[in-house]
């Protein structure tokens, strides 16, 4: 069953703000930065990833919009297997996720470090397509789609929540689904 007010979308449309970059795996980094418990950046290369833990997930994917997509398998590294990587400083309450051109999303920690919450490299068993966020994009299948940065680039750890793309543009600042939280108006004082 989909969550309210969401409709199948035929296939899997493509959808986001802006040009799709190209990928140049010399200049490709991930980054996680912010308030890192040593202080310093971590920084990693494409080839990186293959040695991180890897996860499959089933998701199903629902645009705040009202069009869902369902029965998708991703696989890729597992968020949570990030702050080993990358511990994160006391008092870190949230993440920014950062993709090319300056595309955010916030997050709470507990959102991102959920066991289904993947930054995904293949999709099906094939490689994500260029349209779909490769060579790295996240997935949070429990919150809407907005959350999910594809072309994802970085992490900033922050100690303080801060309003991403969406979320400053009218979009809900947690983003859940089963409860049908798409707009800034539907946000409790404390969200
Ligand atoms: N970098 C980037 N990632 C993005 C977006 C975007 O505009 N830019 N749009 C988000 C939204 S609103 C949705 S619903 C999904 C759509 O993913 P799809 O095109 O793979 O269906 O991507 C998300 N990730
Ligand atoms: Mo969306």
């Amino acid at each position: 069953m989909l969550p309210p007010g969401q409709r199948l979308a035929k296939g899997w449309p493509i959808s986001h703000y802006g040009p799709v970059p190209r990928f140049r795996p010399e200049r490709w980094t991930l980054q996680v930065f912010g308030a890192t418990q040593s202080g310093d950046k971590h920084s990693w290369d494409f080839d990186d990833l293959a040695a991180m833990p890897r996860v499959t997930v089933l998701a199903d994917l629902h645009c705040a919009s009202g069009t869902s997509t369902v029965g998708h398998e991703f696989f890729g590294v597992p968020a949570s297997a990030l702050l080993d990587l990358a511990p994160p400083a006391a008092g870190v309450s949230h993440v920014m996720a950062w993709a090319e051109y300056g595309y955010s999303a916030n997050l709470r920690l507990a959102d991102f470090t959920a066991a289904s919450t993947v930054m995904a490299t293949h999709h099906n068993g094939e490689p994500l397509t260029a349209e779909h966020g490769f060579p790295l994009r996240l997935v949070v299948p429990h919150l809407y789609g907005y959350k999910g940065p594809k072309w994802l680039r970085g992490i900033e750890y922050m100690t303080q929540d801060r309003r991403g793309f969406w979320e400053e543009r009218g979009y809900h600042n947690i983003a859940d689904p089963s409860t049908g939280l798409r707009h800034s108006h539907q946000e409790d004082d404390n969200q």
